[in-house]
């Protein structure tokens, strides 16, 4: 079957795990306050950030403001030390146990894998700090399942970019149309899009209300209660996405 589904490329932040608020957001405090900045992203100043994907990037962006009358070099050299300063943290934190994989994505990951189709990802972040979380949040063990880890090393441009899907296509050695994208963010979904690649998004509360307009599926999560994906017969309870439910949306897309 040419449409079936040969893939499954997660995201990473937001996605697997709600990383931002407790882990990168935190980090990011815990930057400035080693070089004495008085600057603190609270989670109300976080949200509207997050549109801006990548934090070196939303580091430049936020000192546009900040720092108007610094000269680009210097608020680049500043963002490089900060964004060092800030994975070190991040890496602690999520050693310390500070990050929790999403409800039901470990199960998806299991269930992918032991099926032989191929797992990916496809993140703006640093690979540091993907490698971490697998190792530090549990199943590290589930690396070895992964056929491509497209990271920031990995494409110049950002998301909403689709670099980085690009990238992983090609080690996939994959046609798009057999793929599937697990998404939280708009930019996120545009990239996969960008990139031909038929999308389910998974938002939460940073992301809820975001226009996700060409996504296969827009769900709460990957184990929502009740039965919005219509797979127990409307049974109150419990439900995961599985694999099942991805070829059968896969299809869909495909007509
Ligand atoms: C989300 C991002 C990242 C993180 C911070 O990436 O935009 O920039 O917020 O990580 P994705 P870095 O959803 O694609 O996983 O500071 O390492 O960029
Ligand atoms: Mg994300």
């Amino acid at each position: 079957m040419p449409d079936s589904l040969r893939a499954l490329i997660f995201d990473v932040d937001g996605t697997l795990a709600d990383t931002e608020r407790d882990g990168h957001r935190v980090a990011f405090n815990q930057a400035f306050a080693d070089e004495g900045l008085t600057w603190r992203w609270d989670e109300n100043v976080y949200g509207p950030l997050l549109q801006v994907a990548g934090g070196r990037e939303r580091l430049l962006h936020y000192m546009a403001d900040a720092l108007p009358a610094w000269p680009l070099d210097e608020r680049e050299a500043l963002a490089d030390q900060l964004h060092r300063r800030k994975t070190s943290h991040y890496l602690e934190l999520v050693e310390q146990g500070a990050i929790a994989w999403r409800p039901g994505v470990v199960r998806l990951l299991e269930e992918v894998r032991d099926a032989g189709i191929a797992l990916a990802i496809a993140t703006t972040t640093t690979r540091a700090n993907v490698l971490a979380l697998f190792e530090h949040a549990g199943h590290a063990d589930l690396l070895d399942a992964f056929a491509a880890i497209g990271t920031a090393e990995n494409s110049a441009r950002k998301k909403p970019d689709p670099g980085i899907y690009h990238h992983v296509l090609e080690r996939l050695a994959l046609p798009a149309g057999q793929c599937l994208a697990i998404e939280d963010s708009r930019a996120g979904l545009l990239a996969a899009r960008a990139a031909g690649i038929p999308t389910v998004v998974t938002f939460n509360d940073y992301t809820r209300g975001e226009d996700f307009d060409g996504a296969l599926r827009v769900l709460p999560g990957l184990a929502v209660a009740g039965d919005p994906i219509g797979n127990n017969g409307g049974a109150v309870g419990e439900t995961f996405v599985g694999l099942a439910d991805l070829r059968r949306w896969l299809s869909e897309a495909h007509g």
